[in-house]
């Protein structure tokens, strides 16, 4: 059974890396059935495929854990938006997380920034040890990652756009650090998408995305993806993908190909979104701060600038509203157009509160050394009217913060005392 594949090849007549982004989000990994002529190809449920002979398959098929013709369209397709030369796709973001740090020796040394996503800190903090793989977690990686390189670092994890506070990170600045001492570096770029940026083209050795987010689009599949150059990392990460067996179905896989052929159109419309969005937080009076990359006022507005599609900021945000936890809670249930849920990235809008959502498994002084206070509220901008979407949040503030008269005695107006 073969447990590494093949690089990719791009098919005579296919889409190359000299089109544009729209044109190889809708053809790579597509080609059209070559006996019925189907422009979209059909989902292939089949396990297992025969064999003409003993260990003499009929295609380039075995068994599906170890590849199946779905999978292998969707990580084509990812590959070439991901300018890489292989894609792995996994049954999670999550589980190409386990995956890559599972894929480290016993006793290597992980540098991570320190505002990542929860399960990432879960899996960091709580399961990374059990293989013998320590995590030192820092919040200016760029200014202090060499201080924290030791003999046995293997790995940097960089998480940009980080999830919630939006703080950026220089990619290029780290990998030149790591390469010096032949150390990795991966990018979660899940908040941004391909689209908005390719951390390949700015120095990592490996990009990796929840797929469930802005990939697939349509909140209705769990997935993941790894993307990355080296020949030496395919044949790791494709004999622990089959090893370890955290796949995905070909259901799922087609259906976040399908999600993937309209990237361009939805990032560029929450990129809409979320501008106008956090333009009009930014101008409420209601509002402590915004943490979004695409606004001139972003402490790292310079590196979106360096790193993402023309500047774009993508359609996350996250705000301090004023009036503490509560405020944030009424915030949330008074808006009539976005869902109170966890996850981000798809067609429709969605918001959350990450200290007791997303966020609650790390403990609060942690939390809070990075920014997420309970006050802080998380936006995922999807690809409904931007109008709607910022008079929904300007409503919504306004009954958030507003208490009852008489609070403790003093009389109170808007969420604050008079
Ligand atoms: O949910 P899963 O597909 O396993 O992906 C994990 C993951 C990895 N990286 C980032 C940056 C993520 O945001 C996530 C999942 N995040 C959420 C569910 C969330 O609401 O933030």
């Amino acid at each position: 059974m073969a447990f590494s594949k093949a690089p990719i090849e791009t098919p005579p007549g296919a889409p190359s890396l000299t089109h544009r982004f729209g044109t190889m989000a809708v053809h790579a990994g597509s080609p059209h059935d070559p006996v019925t002529g189907a422009v979209i190809e059909s989902i292939s449920l089949s396990t297992t495929f025969a064999q003409t002979a003993v260990g003499k398959p009929v295609g380039k098929y075995e068994y599906s854990r170890s590849s199946n013709p779905n999978r292998d369209n969707f990580e084509t397709a990812v590959a070439a938006l991901e300018h890489a030369k292989y894609a792995l796709a996994f049954a999670s973001g999550s589980a190409v997380t386990a995956t890559i740090l599972q894929s480290l020796d016993f006793g290597s040394h992980v540098i991570s920034v320190s505002d990542v996503y929860g399960g990432t800190h879960r899996y960091f903090t709580q399961c990374a040890k059990a293989h013998g793989v320590e995590v030192t977690f820092t919040p200016e990686i760029e200014i202090d990652v060499r201080d924290h390189i030791q003999k046995n670092t293997k790995l940097i994890w960089i998480e940009t756009p980080s999830n919630p506070t939006l703080r950026l990170v220089d990619i290029r600045a780290v990998a030149t650090a790591a390469h010096e001492h032949g150390i990795k570096v991966v990018v979660d770029n899940t908040f941004l998408s391909p689209y908005v940026q390719n951390p390949l083209d700015h120095g990592a050795d490996v990009v990796v995305h929840s797929v469930t987010k802005y990939i697939n689009g349509h909140s209705d599949v769990v997935m993941g993806v790894a993307a990355f150059n080296s020949d030496k990392l395919q044949e790791r990460l494709s004999f622990l993908q089959n090893a370890g067996g955290a796949v995905p179905s070909p259901h799922d896989c087609w259906l976040a190909h399908r999600g993937l052929k309209t990237l361009h159109l939805r990032a560029r419309e929450a990129t809409i979104n979320a501008t106008s969005v956090a333009q009009a937080l930014a101008a409420s009076p209601h509002v402590i701060s915004v943490n979004y990359p695409g606004s001139d006022s972003h402490p790292h507005r310079k590196i979106a600038i360096k790193q993402h599609r023309d500047g774009m900021g993508g359609g996350m945000l996250s705000f301090r509203i004023k009036g503490g936890e509560g405020a944030s809670e009424r915030f949330c249930q008074s808006l009539n157009i976005y869902v109170l849920a966890e996850s981000l990235g798809g067609v429709e809008s969605l918001v959350e509160v990450p200290s007791t959502m997303t966020h609650a498994g790390i403990p609060k002084d942690q939390r809070e050394a990075v920014g997420i206070f309970d006050d802080l509220v998380r936006i995922s901008c999807g690809i409904e009217d931007s109008e709607d979407l910022t008079a929904d949040v300007l409503q919504a503030l306004e009954k958030a913060v507003v208490f009852p008269k008489i609070q403790n005695g003093l009389a109170v107006q808007n969420g604050h005392v008079e």
